[in-house]
């Protein structure tokens, strides 16, 4: 039996790696976040009437899926909140072989694997694909961007497997770029994230308008607090390394609007808790003022 690529959630992300799949031959299937009542299956289709990078979602009438078998891998492209109750529908019905792949923003994924999942071989990735759903069945691409991908620190797994991994998912939303140091690249995107998510979602802009002098000061004070708090984990972020990333993410995103600038446009919960939550819960273990972050936090949580 060849490998099947197995996507959860209904996600703008997941809508684009089935396409990835989808358009390289790579057999997938779109399974429900952790539904009992229907595993329904959900097929991609190119949309005639969209542009190639606009993509539809066919739900078809069939099926349960079968067991997994140890072939198979399973992304989940999901907020780090939805990710308890997805691994606990979905755990007992994969192998302690099953190739897990956690794509999200923010942290707090890798340690929900090592408690639920000890044993898979567990892997983290990071992407700047943008991407929204323009209805419940279309997925918009709209940014090219590139995916990094590691091993979990808290998890292992043999060298074929990392190579085999990487090559499936370069398909699915490549390119890939293996990381051994996928921490460093996770805390590269969490900065990024603390810096444009919570402002642009506060003051209702597309990513383009932080690069106005008006944010300047705060996004150079949430991108320094961010650093203190990733050296103080061990994790080598250098202040002017992220500010010219954070800047550039500005420049190529900047006509998109942020994931959680939609998130509170339609009153959906927010990342806020994996992203500038978790900077604020490190910070204080580690006895560090994260001031600037913390007033956006609130701001968000008051939204
Ligand atoms: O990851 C993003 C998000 O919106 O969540 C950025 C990089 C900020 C692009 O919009």
């Amino acid at each position: 039996m060849s490998a099947i690529v197995n996507i959860l959630g209904s996600g703008a992300i997941g809508g684009l790696c089935a396409a990835g799949a989808q358009q390289a031959g790579v057999s997938y299937r779109l399974l429900p976040r952790a539904s009992s009542a229907l595993l329904q299956t959900v097929v991609l289709q190119n949309s005639p009437s969209h542009d190639s990078r606009s993509v539809s979602l066919q739900p078809l009438a069939d099926s349960a899926p079968a067991a997994f078998t140890a072939d198979d891998i399973l992304i989940l492209p999901l907020k780090v909140f939805q990710l308890k109750a997805a691994i606990a529908y979905w755990q007992p019905k994969l192998t302690t072989d099953t190739p897990i792949i956690l794509l999200h923003n923010g942290m707090g994924g890798m340690e929900l694997a090592a408690e639920y999942l000890p044993l898979n071989p567990v892997y983290l990735a990071t992407t700047s694909h943008g991407a929204f759903k323009t209805t419940a069945t279309t997925v918009q691409h709209t940014g090219v961007g590139k995916t990094m991908l590691g091993l979990s620190p808290l998890h292992s797994a043999s060298a074929s497997l990392n190579t085999h991994i990487g090559q499936l998912l370069h398909h699915c939303i490549g390119p890939v770029t293996w990381r051994d140091d996928i921490l460093l690249a996770l805390w590269q995107k969490l900065a990024i994230n603390c810096a444009i998510n919570p402002l642009t979602a506060q003051h209702n802009v597309r990513n383009g308008a932080l690069s106005s002098a008006v944010f300047r000061p705060t996004i150079e004070a949430v991108v320094n607090e961010v650093c203190e708090v990733a050296v103080a984990c061990g994790i080598e972020l250098r202040y002017s390394v992220v500010l010219a990333q954070v800047f550039e993410v500005i420049q190529l995103t900047a006509t998109n609007y942020s994931s959680m600038h939609q998130d509170v446009a339609h009153q959906r919960p927010t990342e806020i808790d994996a992203i500038t939550g978790y900077i604020i819960a490190q910070a204080n273990k580690k006895g560090i003022d994260v001031t600037t972050n913390t007033l956006l936090y609130n701001a968000i949580k008051n939204a």
